[in-house]
């Protein structure tokens, strides 16, 4: 395990700025289900180290599966797809997995063999306290607000060019990370790097606009039917908000609308989890988790086969919408020491 020891706070090892100064070319992939900081992260590394040295650099998210909210981050990036050849070992000089705490959630074409990550190139930046140090090199924060901002301060430290664009995608995955410069994880640090990407070209009224102020008729709809849904639990506890595959495509809606709506139960005071479950697909679920104040979740979502930050956790669970309902409000309810009777369930 390699965290960068003393260097971990700020300073991006010198084994990965040597690589990554070395490589041919990059392949940034991120989470399944990318998020901003996901997305923000990848392609503005991909975009700034081309641009330094006219190598090729693509990005590769698991097909369907990006958010359309964030759509406009590809479409600012103009950052190439990754192709199959470019994971072919003479190809993908070097894998740069950002923002994804084990392989098992890397958004990697399902053509690669199931230890890809072990071939030598991977180069894994990531601020989840789980990730498991799966790459050859491995910087890992888990103090820092997103990966987004570790790109910044890596770009930064490899002096390369962090245009407007670049700056934009990074302030827009450092935004979404820490709700809007609310959540814990915004320090004075985080603030500061903030101030440099405006300083840089990065718009926040602009960037505001297209991830908090750009609902579509659908996702409005949608929106309304996630506070409609949403019941408490656990002694007032736990606020939970469901949604059927039903529901959902009668909305016309889909999965790849479905990001930060957890944000509506957990707007309910006094709460100490939240959580959101859609029926992506018939019989799969998708749960979303939250911790308010010192509540951590990380374990909760474990408990499903899942993963990610203490207080910002999600999973996938395998049966229908009702099922999932019951097993996570009676797991969380246990969790908190509350008691389930007398909730209401959908
Ligand atoms: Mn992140």
């Amino acid at each position: 395990m390699n965290r960068g020891a003393d260097e971990s706070r700020g300073h991006p090892p010198a084994t990965l700025m040597n690589s990554l100064a070395d490589a041919r070319s990059l392949v940034c992939v991120g989470h399944v289900s990318p998020d901003a900081d996901c997305l923000g992260s990848a392609l503005a590394l991909a975009r700034a180290w081309s641009a330094s040295n006219g190598r090729r650099a693509s990005v590769h998210f698991e097909e369907k599966t990006v958010s359309a909210r964030l759509d406009f981050m590809l479409d600012w990036a103009e950052v190439e797809p990754a192709v199959d050849a470019d994971f072919a070992d003479a190809d993908a000089d070097r894998i740069v997995v950002v923002d994804t705490s084990q392989p098992s959630r890397a958004g990697v074409p399902k053509t690669l063999p199931e230890d890809w990550h072990r071939s030598g190139t991977v180069l894994n930046i990531d601020h989840h306290f789980t990730n498991t140090c799966f790459g050859e090199v491995d910087w890992i924060v888990d103090d820092a607000s997103s990966t987004s901002e570790l790109v910044y301060l890596l770009l930064r430290a490899m002096g390369l060019p962090i245009d407007p664009v670049s700056a934009s995608l990074l302030y827009a995955g450092m935004y979404t990370d820490t709700g809007g410069f609310s959540l814990p994880n915004t320090n004075a640090k985080a603030l500061h790097t903030a101030a440099d990407l405006v300083e840089l070209g990065a718009s926040p009224s602009d960037i505001a606009a297209r991830l908090d102020r750009s609902l579509g008729p659908a996702q409005f709809d949608l929106l309304k039917l996630i506070y409609q849904n949403t019941r408490r639990a656990a002694d007032g506890a736990l606020a939970y908000s469901s949604i059927s595959h039903t529901e959902l495509t009668q909305m016309g809606c889909d999965a790849s609308d479905i990001d930060e709506q957890v944000n509506v139960p957990r707007s309910v005071m006094g709460i100490s989890i939240a959580a959101l479950l859609t029926e992506v697909h018939p019989g799969r679920v998708r749960l979303n988790l939250r911790g308010e104040h010192d509540t951590q979740v990380a374990g909760l979502a474990q408990q499903f086969g899942g993963g990610g930050h203490r207080q910002a956790a999600g999973a996938i669970l395998a049966c229908p919408l009702n099922e999932a309902v019951e097993r996570v409000v009676s797991a969380a309810a246990e969790m908190l020491g509350a008691q389930t009777c007398g909730t209401t369930q959908r």
